[in-house]
Formats: C-alpha cells, structure tokens, sequence
C-alpha cells in the first residue's frame, strides 16, 4: 500500500497525500511514495497536477515529529535533504503544479504547498510554519521559499513566532490564490488545472521556465531568458493554429505539443 495516490482525470493528475490518521504527516516512508509518483508521471500525457491531502482536516500537518523526536544530527541532515530533494523535483516539473491546501498545511506541510506553482485552500485551512516551537527550524525549504512568495517581514514573522494564520490571512498576504469552501476547493483547482491545460504545452512550459530561471537573476539576465524560450515558441505547430486561429476568428483545433 502506497501512502501517496495518483489519478489522472483527462490531461491533469492528481496526487493526494493519503495517511489521514496522522493527518497526513511525512516520514520517510511518504516521502518515498511521494517520490515514486512524481517519477511516474507521464508527462508526455500530463498538462497540470494537483496535490492535494486525504481526509477532512488536512492537507498535510508537518514532517513526522515522532519519526523526527529521536533523530540524530546526522539522521536530521539526511531526512531533511531527503524531503528537500523530493520538493525540489516536485516544483521543478517542466508543467504547472497546483496545490489544494484542504486544511492543515503546518511546517513540512506548508513547504509543499510553496513547492507548488499556485496554491488554492479551503475555508478551512491553516497555515504555519511551528517548528521554532519544538526546537528546530524549518527544513523542507520554509525559511527560503516563504520569503519568496510573501516577503521578508511576513515570513520572518510566521518563522520567529511559529504562529499559524488562517485562510483568509494566508489570501491576504498571497501565500494562496483563492479561498473556497471545503467542497468547491477540488472543483475549483480541477477547473485552473484544465484552463491551465487547454493552452499551448510547450508556450505553458517554457513561461514556467522562464518565471523560474529569471526569478533569481538580474533583470537584464531575466529579460534574456524569456526573449529565449519566446522564440523558440516559434517552432512550434501550436504557436502557427495559435495564431492562425485568431486571425481566421475561430477556436483553436487542437494544441498538440
Ligand atoms: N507528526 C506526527 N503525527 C502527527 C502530526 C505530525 N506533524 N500532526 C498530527 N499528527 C497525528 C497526531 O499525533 C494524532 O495522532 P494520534 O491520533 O495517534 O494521537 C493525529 O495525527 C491527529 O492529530 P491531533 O489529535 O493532534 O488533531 P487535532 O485536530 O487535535 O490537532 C493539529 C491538529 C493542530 C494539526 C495538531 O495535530 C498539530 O499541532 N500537529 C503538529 C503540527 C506541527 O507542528 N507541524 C510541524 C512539524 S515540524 C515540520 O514539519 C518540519 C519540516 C521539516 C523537517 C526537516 C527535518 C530535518
């Protein structure tokens, strides 16, 4: 049995973190199977994924602090490498990534919801990163992507006080796109997922590229980076019946690739 399930619903898979009695924390054994289904993906056939959380209460509450309570500084180095490779792998797919935070998204939680591309959550949800409270930092990327998404004086705040912030808070300070009650969440991220996937794959492909590779560069550097994967849409079939199609006031046929 696999603590981590996938489902493919058309061109969108759906990985759902599934070990709701320990409200789906992580130890290694998660983290395995998480690892395995990002591998198995087909991405020939896969436009967007989702991740999302089993059970009512949460999407993921945090690294396993049973597993963690008796780790060496050894152990603790190598189980955070483990979980920060396997984030790295997830947010650096060559497609869209969508999380539907479907309610605690704590520490090692809240990390795989920044892995993500575009972060979605229910009413319901809560957000935080508690570890300083039991005498650890964060480990699965929180110091470095929080920052990233929401500044600098909100993440240190989150990081140094270790409180949790609720859904409409998290909406407020961008760290989610969109706020929806508990059953629209999945309808609602389903419905991003096949808009994001009803584009040209390659034109979506190469923005993420381009968002991801000019982030962190200078501008000039940026700018260079995107002139790059723009033209190379230019070979593409999708980029002629993209533009075509407009001229010719019709729907786009298909994109193909
Ligand atoms: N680890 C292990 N078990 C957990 C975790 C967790 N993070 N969260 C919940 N559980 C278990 C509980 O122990 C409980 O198990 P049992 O039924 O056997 O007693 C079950 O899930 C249900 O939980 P609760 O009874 O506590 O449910 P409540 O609704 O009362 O509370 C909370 C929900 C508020 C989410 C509460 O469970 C909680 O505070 N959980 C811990 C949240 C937390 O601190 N997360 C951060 C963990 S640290 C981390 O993620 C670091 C990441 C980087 C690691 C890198 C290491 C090198």
């Amino acid at each position: 049995m696999s603590f981590v399930t996938y489902e493919q619903d058309g061109y969108v898979g759906v990985i759902t973190i599934n070990r709701p009695e320990a409200l789906n924390a992580l130890n290694v054994q998660v983290l395995k199977d998480l690892d395995a289904v990002i591998d198995n993906i087909n991405l020939d056939e896969t436009r967007a994924v989702i991740v999302t959380g089993a059970g009512e209460k949460a999407f993921v509450a945090g690294a396993d602090i049973a597993a963690m309570s008796t780790m060496t500084v050894k152990e603790g180095r190598e189980f955070g490498k483990f979980g920060n490779d396997i984030f790295r792998k997830l947010e650096t797919l060559p497609i869209p990534t969508i999380a539907a935070v479907n309610g605690f998204a704590l520490g090692g939680g809240n990390e795989l919801a920044m892995s993500c591309d575009i972060r979605y959550c229910s009413d319901n949800a809560v957000f935080g990163q508690p570890e300083v409270g039991l005498g650890i930092t964060p480990g699965f990327g929180g110091t470095q992507r929080l920052v990233r998404i929401v500044g600098t004086g909100k993440a240190k705040e989150m990081v140094f006080t270790g409180q949790n912030i609720k859904a409409d808070e998290a909406y407020r300070i961008g760290l989610v796109n969109g706020v929806y009650p508990r059953e629209e969440l999945m309808p609602a991220v389903m419905k991003l997922a096949q808009k994001i996937a009803s584009n040209a794959p390659i034109a979506v492909r190469n923005s993420k590229r381009a968002v991801m590779d000019g982030f962190l560069s200078d501008l000039d550097h940026a700018i260079a980076i995107e002139e790059q994967y723009f033209s190379e849409c230019f070979e593409t079939e999708d980029q002629r019946e993209g533009m075509k199609a407009f001229l010719e006031k019709r729907k786009v046929e298909k994109f193909n690739n």
